[in-house]
């Protein structure tokens, strides 16, 4: 497959840039597509011989990007992540600083000559079937001379987009293919097995997500950078973060027995607090998706987690504010009800409530998750359930 001629031309518009810089810091998102991402730019620069420095983060908002451009770097790569609020970045980035996004998420255009977006969607690809960060990342890699062993890498972190790899994803294959590190299984349904690991590409995925994520505040990113520079995974980590999230699931689940959840008009949720602390927040993501599935669920109200927020982000200190991450869910009745659009989006409900109390949020029509200013909980309930009557009885 030939890449469009102007995504080419951004690519190598982009590699430049790295080229002239001594030095970077690489921004990147905790789950296996980010991280491959990161592992494929980090191997690039270092064969370069360009020193970097490495912030991995689980969400982009207003407090993080603040600190991450004070940081005295010029050259910022963000990998996987930032697309979608490039504006924010542009804002926020010092004058004399040059930041090059990677990403497959919507992209936010910007005009600002010191940012660059690095994303197949502006050329006519899909993020969501046709290329993923990590694609993105190493064909930009293969433009600063990154070997085709590198590969493979790609093509693990694009196992988050479904089915069979096709289009860019399928050029990043085949380079693996081709050097002899990945080996396509017909079938069905296309497998790809990655030779080092004597692994699919899918179960590698979910085991660097659940180091990355599970692992976030215990240096889970840097083991996974680990694993693929070493191509030999640690079972001992592996267990001993899924031991810890088991004992946190059960915690959560013994809290929900005694206390029930809370329900407010069209919304019902619970919060954990402190229970999961010490792991990623996508942990309250995960709890909650499988709790939308338990018989004492009311299958039509939208569901909501809340846990406590961190406000320190590895690598690069404390954030101003304190915050708790909330993930919603729409159970499998109300899915139904949001396709048909007799309710409104998750994603749409979550981003208004959360710009009402002063927070931000992200997602997809069943799925979404927000940050919102500590002891604003009950209010941001307010204004969902609010939005969530919006427009009923019209459909
Ligand atoms: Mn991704």
């Amino acid at each position: 497959m030939e890449l469009s001629a102007d995504f080419l031309t951004r690519l190598r518009e982009a590699s430049q840039k790295v080229r002239e810089a001594e030095r970077a810091c690489v921004v990147f998102h905790n789950d296996a597509d980010g991280l491959c991402a990161a592992s494929l730019m980090l191997a690039t620069l270092e064969k370069m011989g360009m020193e970097a420095r490495q912030v991995c983060i689980e969400k982009i908002h207003l407090a993080v990007v603040e600190k991450i451009h004070r940081l005295p770097e010029q050259l910022f790569i963000y990998l996987d992540i930032g697309s979608g609020r490039a504006d924010l970045i542009a804002e926020q980035k010092s004058s004399g600083q040059y930041v090059i996004i990677v990403d497959h998420h919507d992209p936010r255009e910007v005009v600002d000559s010191g940012v660059l977006n690095v994303n197949a969607e502006l050329y006519g690809y899909s993020g969501e079937s046709d290329v993923s960060g990590s694609t993105t990342t190493y064909l930009l890699a293969r433009e600063l001379g990154l070997e085709k062993h590198e590969a493979w890498k790609a093509v693990v972190g694009s196992a988050e987009i479904p089915g069979k790899l096709v289009s860019l994803n399928r050029v990043a294959l085949d380079d693996a293919v081709a050097a002899g590190e990945v080996e396509i299984i017909a079938g069905d349904e296309e497998k790809y097995r990655i030779k080092a690991f004597k692994q699919l590409w899918n179960r590698l995925s979910t085991t660097f997500t659940l180091v990355g994520s599970v692992g976030y505040y215990r240096e889970g990113p840097a083991k996974v950078l680990g694993f693929c520079k070493s191509r030999r995974i640690d079972r001992r980590i592996v267990e001993e973060l899924e031991n810890m999230r088991r004992e946190a699931f059960r915690s959560a689940d013994a809290l929900l027995a005694q206390r029930r959840l809370d329900r407010h008009g069209r919304v019902q949720w619970f919060h954990v607090g402190d229970l999961f602390r010490g792991m990623g927040s996508k942990v309250i993501g995960t709890y909650t998706s499988v709790l939308s599935y338990r018989a004492f669920i009311d299958q039509r109200r939208y569901l909501v987690g809340f846990m406590n927020y961190e406000a320190h982000i590895p690598g690069l200190g404390e954030v101003g504010g304190s915050w708790v991450k909330a993930s919603l869910r729409a159970p499998r009745q109300l899915a139904e009800l949001i396709r048909s659009g007799q309710m409104p989006p998750t994603s749409r409900i979550a981003e208004e409530a959360a710009s009402k109390v002063g927070g931000t949020a992200d997602g997809h029509a069943v799925a979404a998750s927000a940050i919102i200013p500590r002891g604003e909980e009950e209010v941001f309930i307010e204004y969902l359930d609010k939005l969530a009557n919006v427009g009923i009885g019209e459909a």
